[in-house]
């Protein structure tokens, strides 16, 4: 077996090599759905629900129908009645059934009731005017806390509550009548939307003649779309294809399958035509699946001496409208609690789950799931700690973190960090911003300072075992395969799209680490239901590195064993003898180039005669063991007592997620994270009116940080490689965005903590902080 950190060997793993996809993508030549139009395509508007709730009592197309340039108008009548639930349950989760278009009663502002095709976007939404629709009104059901208490949303419920559950361990009471201190906390975070650059978009073409739809889509999960609709539309999986083109930025939202996108593969069949949907920036924020919105309680047990004894939350999640597909409207919350310790050791964990429908848009999970809002309580919950117990933040937390003697640990709540690196990034991240020389409160220049520290764990890399130990139990495993061409030319043929992640380039990485080429003679080859390798998870989880890394190493490993068979043959040696290096296989007895073995294998009637038929083929399926990636960062900010205004002076970010493919790649991931952290503690804002309108709807409203918001970053790693999983690779895609907002939020507790002024919500409101004046 070829070792991935033979560096010698392998100098592709690990090479800071910029992305080969930016060329292409920053000089404008991606193609992305919307670039992609099927030929003689109708385009789509949506008619929307101005009603968080109500009753449709009547829609009237007529008008709209009669309108020149327009094919057609359909509505919920008009297309079979397919719920979008998930064929894998659950266990305790009431799944309530979400239809393409909303029929008898809409349940969010912006549920698409009808769907005009026409000849152009412009006249379809022109048209999309003329449908008239009669609404009854119903009352909103906006506040988490009080929807258990009204009518439920959906006739199958009996309550809005879709889920209810309770853990504990043993001890837990035992542990908190023991404490000498017990420190609680009620904190909540908003509602956010991802706002990828690209919103969705996808079009379908029907064939009456070979009866197959073929879709592309702006997805994250081409697998699982592609089960999704041929469920809804009653077809074969064989005849349903799905094709991923370029994908701006999907962070999670582009995960479930969209009622849009069944409504448009229906609408395609419906009409006869190909039919392409490409929203915009309104529609994506209002009627886009949304994240986060928690409310978390807390209760610390600790000694005298600040030792963590116990922990216990209370979570309440604000599941939106339907609780549908991908079992999105309880992941945000489980995961909240199913962190619970992060990177603390607390023998004792107690926690309940509720899940609530409201009139809002449905969630699905949002970079860093409920581990954001978790870990964001966590951590403002022990500085708050500290301040009681006149404790240094930093220095508690250096108390209970897991230490290297503790690894492999396993937390109360069943997960086992393999590895890691804890407590050394924490110094280092304290470091980094000077944490020990920060004084909180009030500065020589007028402002009010404060140093917030959040040391994360990322349970990343979800194969089946990671999603389990993170109590979310579903196949989560992939294949891949690598074929060598006989004129060299390496294919490495994946399932999992890359929305941004630079895949193209991190996975060539992998694979010419193995085969020892240059990682540019390497094609990564995905965005293909019908001709890639099923991912059954698809981009999600932080799980590529892992997941279809390891498989890519297996499988490129299997490759070179096939071409040290055709080399040993060749230099009549035994295949034993042979390593890689350079791009060539080389023994005591001489060396060939990878070429000149893919040509042989394939044309020299002497190899064909000595060895078994010439397959450069091969492939692997991979299902890892969990893997934690872990982390700290830490924020210096400034707060304007008389505006409220937030500056982020000063950060850093030490991650470690084990082998690093490409630090480059990493940097721009932690920075991307970080700045979307940045944007979720303080000016990201999805919320609504107690009427049940969505305040944002634009990016005039939604406020989404500028480069004038984040300061320069230290970023530094360290390599605390996974022991179990191939080439001891960890995910990090999400790091900054679980651990970013409980930093900032941490440091501005601290610099408004001498005001009297406490932090329990993300994003924090600049009125929030404006110190009371005395009039
Ligand atoms: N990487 C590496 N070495 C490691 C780990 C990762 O070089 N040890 C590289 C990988 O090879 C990959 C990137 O870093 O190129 C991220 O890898 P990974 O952590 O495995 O995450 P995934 O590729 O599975 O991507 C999913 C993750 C998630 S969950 C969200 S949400 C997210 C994110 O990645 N959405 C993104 N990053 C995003 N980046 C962009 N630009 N757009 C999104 O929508």
């Amino acid at each position: 077996m070829i070792s991935v950190r033979d560096a010698d060997a392998n100098p592709s793993l690990g090479a800071r090599l910029p992305r080969f996809e930016d060329a292409r993508l920053l000089r404008g030549r991606g193609a992305f759905t919307a670039d992609v139009p099927p030929p003689n395509c109708l385009h789509v508007a949506f008619v929307r629900s101005p009603h968080p709730h109500a009753l449709i009592e009547d829609v009237d197309v007529g008008r709209a129908g009669s309108a020149p340039g327009v094919v057609s108008v359909l509505t919920a009548a008009d297309l079979p009645h397919v719920p979008l639930v998930d064929a894998v349950a659950v266990p305790g989760l009431v799944k309530t059934p979400q239809s393409a278009l909303a029929g008898e009663r809409v349940r969010f502002v912006g549920e698409a009731v009808a769907v005009v095709l026409a000849e152009s976007r412009a006249l379809a939404e022109d048209v999309a005017e003329l449908v008239e629709v009669r609404y009854t009104a119903l009352p909103p059901v906006v506040d988490p806390e009080t929807a258990t208490t009204l009518p439920p949303l959906d006739p199958v419920l009996t309550s809005n509550e879709v889920y209810h559950g309770e853990r504990a361990t043993p001890g837990l009471e035992e542990a908190f009548a023991a404490a000498d201190h017990v420190v609680s906390g009620r904190f909540t975070t908003g509602r956010l939307t991802a706002a990828p650059m690209e919103g969705r978009a996808c079009s379908a073409t029907f064939d009456p003649v070979a009866g197959t739809m073929t879709v592309r889509c702006s997805t994250q999960s081409p697998h699982l779309l592609q089960r999704k609709i041929a469920c809804c539309l009653g077809m074969d999986l064989v005849a349903v294809r799905v094709l991923v083109d370029d994908v701006g930025g999907g962070f999670g939202q582009k995960i479930p399958a969209s009622p849009e996108e069944i409504a448009v593969a229906l609408a395609a069949r419906a009409v006869g035509r190909p039919v392409l949907w490409v929203e915009d920036r309104r529609e994506n924020i209002v009627a886009g699946p949304q994240g986060k919105e928690q409310r978390v309680e807390l209760a610390l047990a600790l000694d005298a001496d600040g030792t963590f004894r116990a922990l216990r939350c209370d979570v309440l999640g604000d599941a939106g409208a339907y609780s549908f597909n991908s079992a999105s409207a309880l992941i945000e919350a489980y995961l909240a609690a199913g962190l619970l310790p992060g990177a603390y050791r607390i023998p004792e964990t107690g926690w309940r789950v509720r899940s609530v429908l409201t009139t809002k848009a449905p969630i699905a999970p949002y970079r860093g799931v409920g581990w954001t809002s978790g870990h964001t309580a966590r951590e403002l919950l022990i500085d708050r700690a500290a301040r009681l117990l006149g404790r240094d933040p930093v220095d508690l937390r250096r108390q209970n973190l897991v230490r290297p003697g503790d690894l492999p640990y396993t937390t109360p709540t069943g997960m086992t960090y393999d590895s890691g690196s804890h407590l050394a990034t924490l110094e280092r991240a304290a470091k980094l911003v000077d944490a020990a020389n920060v004084v909180p409160g009030p500065t020589a220049d007028g402002y009010y300072r404060g140093v917030g520290i959040s040391p994360y764990v990322e349970p990343s890399g979800w194969g089946s075992a990671g999603a389990g130990e993170s109590s979310w139990s579903f196949a989560s495993h992939d294949s891949v395969r690598v074929e060598m061409a006989a004129s060299g030319a390496v294919t490495a043929v994946v399932g999992t799209p890359s929305q941004g992640q630079g895949h193209t380039t991190s996975l060539a990485q992998v694979v010419a680490s193995v085969l020892t080429c240059d990682p540019r003679r390497v094609r990564v080859v995905t965005g293909d239901s019908a001709s890639t390798p099923l991912s059954t998870a698809g981009t999600r989880a932080s799980r590529v590195a892992t997941v279809i890394g390891g498989a890519l190493l297996l499988a490129s490993e299997r490759l070179a064993a096939k071409l040290a068979l055709v080399a040993g043959h060749l230099l009549g040696i035994d295949p034993g003898e042979i390593s890689f290096r350079d791009g060539r296989a080389v023994a005591p007895a001489g060396s060939l180039g990878l070429a000149e073995i893919a040509t042989a294998a394939v044309a020299d009637p002497a190899v064909r005669a000595a060895l078994p038929e010439p397959d450069l083929t091969a492939t692997a399926f991979y299902d890892p063991p969990a893997t934690y990636s872990n982390g700290c960062v830490a924020v210096v900010v400034d707060v304007d007592a008389g505006t409220g205004r937030v500056d982020v002076v000063d950060a850093a970010v030490v991650e470690d997620c084990g082998t690093v493919i490409n630090p480059m790649i990493v940097d721009g991931q932690t920075l991307g994270a970080f700045a979307q952290g940045v944007g979720a503690a303080l000016y990201e804002d999805a919320g609504y009116g107690g009427d049940g309108s969505p305040h944002a709807t634009t990016f005039g409203d939604y406020l989404l940080p500028t480069a004038r918001c984040l300061p320069r970053v230290a970023l530094e790693h360290r390599e605390s490689p996974a022991p179990h999983t191939r080439g001891g690779i960890k995910g990090m895609g999400e790091s900054a965005m679980i651990a970013t907002p409980g930093a900032v939020a941490c440091a501005v507790a601290a610099a408004v903590a001498p005001l009297g002024i406490t932090v329990t919500h993300t994003p924090i409101r600049p009125h929030e902080l404006v110190a009371p004046t005395a009039d």
